[in-house]
């Protein structure tokens, strides 16, 4: 294999129209922050780039949608992404921006280079234009009638009622999402990039040379080219993005996914003068982590541009993962079916390794996998807590108690003694070559080995049981205790560094080298160790209880959507019907209640009273938007107390897809008092 001199590896830039989940970690960040952490440990050249996607149309979607500009969009959540991936512990040498001027200049470069080389093709294609709005509609931006399902809301590059790939020319009754005219075909100038002149030489590049790739990666390029590449646009019609840097090009951007590589060129260069040793020098070793859906684009498109333009070295390695699953369903956005990671820094504070440990056992590496809240627990409670923590505890609390804290001498060794350590010697290079073929949940399992092993030890030798008879044994035992919790503190580290931190300072050393693990004499006699604590704890019911609600929560506004339907409820009498007193009530007063966020206090006249009722809707509504409407309200639905108040009835609401929620009134104003039914 061929040796290399330093590494370059990237992280797919995550798109900043909304925060990062588990799906992404799982996929991508957390792979690649262990690959990096252990290179460094190992003191390797390495150089770890990412930042945020700032381009392309859904970003232009989401600005339209909140009212705000895309730059307002992209500084949303390029802050919020980068916080949470450095409270996450996640350590890239840099975390940029595609909207940064460095990539502007960059990738206008890079597309110039091209240009002036002949590498594209130029061609005229008719494309939807809004004449009121006065520009062309991206797919996205077009919305009509689905051909297959009849959905009136589909998008022009997707229904998402029936989840069909289209076109914006299969609509039926096309709308301009912008101004709602119909748009008109027009003429437009575009420019592509011709992936089938590259096609001989991708073919011998991944099918020859890189049979060694995953097979998901592999399999994916094959069946790619098998299928014959076509140009592909490289430049849109679009006003948010890196201007085409060619006359006559106005009103053209470069397509978001032409730009987003260049990214990493762009902030390897912000990084370091040295950048060009990193992208140039064959002795570099590139690889880029992403997830299953960006393959083509970096072993297909990336590579054709980089070879295009000549003088780029290619990635050694794409180790794509496939995606992650949540409770069973596909994390998807839009339907908020998601944990996000921001979100759970907030919810489990100081519980970052937890999340790093699961989501690296649960890695899809080969295949689609789940997570779920229960295992989620369940890998805590019994294996972080149960396996390692207790290991290390009782290494530690049994030197505290018998030593005094300092590391004992040890005496000549068993069988045993040296069958176990040299286990622990083996896990090394079981991780090194695990980490090095990008499995990592396999490099996982061997650290949690040594911990076992560890286990093992202690359980078979029963050290508290001989203390008064044989100090000397118990020694010897506590010393290659201590020398396999050390040896625990080197390989934790690329997995969970916090806790890795924690334990070499509760070992009273700086952080070991990695080339230490393994070793029998780490820790020198008479060494005094720092105060014994829990690396963890358990996760109780109560906490997973309350994330498994936090989705049903996301269940019901997605069939309150339409998204899925929800289904019909179990059929019900005509007198239980006749049960609920709904009646049309005017809202006299409303106000806030303090200190809460979401609480408005309204008084009604219900015709038959007046009465307070408190609702959940400060987010939606104004107290003034209120006041003086006319609702549907349950007046005999059981009184209950919030926040102090006595709250009698409830007002009706629908919840639209976006979890907003809006109030059901009478079509024309009607007699307070009068029943519904
Ligand atoms: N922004 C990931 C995505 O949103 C995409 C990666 C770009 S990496 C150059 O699918
Ligand atoms: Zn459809």
């Amino acid at each position: 294999m061929k040796q290399f001199k330093r590494y370059l590896i990237t992280s797919a830039l995550p798109y900043a129209n909304g925060p990062v989940h588990i799906g992404h970690l799982a996929g991508v960040y957390i792979p690649s922050d262990i690959y990096v952490r252990y290179l460094r440990g190992r003191g390797a050249d390495v150089k770890w780039v990412c930042g945020s996607d700032e381009h392309g149309v859904p970003i232009t979607i989401k600005a339209r949608k909140e009212g705000v500009t895309p730059q307002d969009v992209v500084d949303k959540y390029n802050k919020i992404i980068k916080d949470a991936f450095q409270e996450l512990g996640i350590s890239f040498d840099i975390y940029s921006r595609t909207s940064s001027p460095t990539h502007a200049a960059t990738a206008s470069d890079f597309f110039r280079l091209l240009y002036d080389k002949g590498e594209f093709i130029e061609q005229e294609t008719e494309q939807f234009y809004d004449e009121e709005a006065s520009q062309f509609l991206a797919d996205r931006y077009i919305t009509g009638t689905c051909p297959h399902c009849g959905n009136e809301r589909a998008y022009g590059d997707q229904c998402e009622a029936c989840g069909t790939t289209l076109n914006a020319t299969d609509l039926i009754n096309p709308k301009s999402a912008i101004s709602g005219s119909v748009p008109v075909m027009r003429k437009t100038k575009h420019w592509f990039l011709p992936l089938d002149k590259h096609e001989p030489f991708l073919r011998q590049w991944i099918l020859d040379q890189h049979k060694e790739w995953k097979p998901n990666v592999y399999g994916q390029c094959k069946s790619w080219l098998d299928a014959g590449l076509q140009p592909r646009a490289v430049s849109r019609d679009l006003n948010w993005g890196i201007p085409v840097p060619v006359e006559g090009a106005e009103g053209k951007v470069l397509y978001v996914w032409f730009d987003a590589p260049i990214g990493y060129i762009s902030a390897t260069k912000e990084l370091t003068d040295d950048w060009e040793k990193y992208w140039k020098d064959p002795d570099t070793k590139m690889v880029h982590f992403i997830g299953k859906d960006n393959i083509v684009f970096h072993c297909i498109v990336f590579p054709s541009m980089l070879k295009a333009h000549g003088g780029y070295i290619l990635p050694d390695n794409v180790p794509a993962n496939e995606f992650l699953n949540l409770e069973g369903d596909k994390i998807s956005t839009s339907r908020n079916w998601a944990v996000w990671l921001h979100e759970y820094l907030a919810d489990f504070p100081g519980k970052q390794d937890v999340l790093r440990y699961v989501l690296c056992a649960n890695a899809p590496e080969t295949k689609d996998n789940d997570f779920t809240w229960r295992d989620f627990q369940a890998r805590n409670n019994n294996e972080l807590v149960a396996i390692l923590g207790n290991f290390v505890n009782r290494a530690l609390v049994l030197t505290t108690k018998y030593f005094d804290g300092k590391v004992p001498a040890c005496g000549e060794l068993t069988d045993f003694d040296r069958e176990i350590m040299a286990q622990v010697a083996a896990s090394k290079g079981a991780i090194e070559s695990f980490i090095e073929a990008y499995r990592f949940r396999d490099a996982l399992r061997e650290m949690m080995n040594i911990a076992r092993a560890g286990n093992k030890y202690l359980a078979d030798t029963e050290p508290w049981k001989l203390f008064k008879d044989d100090p000397a044994r118990v020694a010897t035992i506590l010393n290659l205790s201590l020398q396999i919790t050390a040896s625990l503190s080197i390989a934790m580290e690329p997995f969970i560094p916090f806790s890795a931190a924690k334990l070499t300072s509760m070992l009273g050393v700086d952080r070991l080298s990695w080339e230490r693990l393994g070793a029998a004499d780490i820790l020198s006699v008479g060494h005094l160790l720092g105060k014994p604590e829990l690396l963890f704890d358990k996760i109780d019911d109560e906490a997973v209880d309350a994330q498994l609600a936090k989705l049903e929560a996301a269940k019901a506004i997605n069939a309150a959507a339409g998204y899925e339907p929800a289904p019909q409820k179990e059929s019900i009498s005509y007198d239980d019907f006749q049960k609920m007193d709904i009646r049309i009530a005017r809202i006299l007063e409303a106000e806030k209640v303090a200190k809460t966020k979401k609480l408005l206090k309204l008084t009604i006249d219900t015709g038959i009273d007046k009465r307070v009722i408190v609702s959940g809707i400060a987010e939606h509504y104004s107290p003034e938007q209120l006041i003086g409407k006319q609702v549907l309200v349950l007046v005999n639905l059981l009184p209950r107390e919030l926040k102090g108040i006595t709250s009698q009835g409830m007002i009706l609401m629908v919840e639209d897809h976006n979890g907003a929620l809006v109030a059901v009134s009478p079509e024309k104003e009607v007699k307070e008092g009068t029943m519904v039914g």
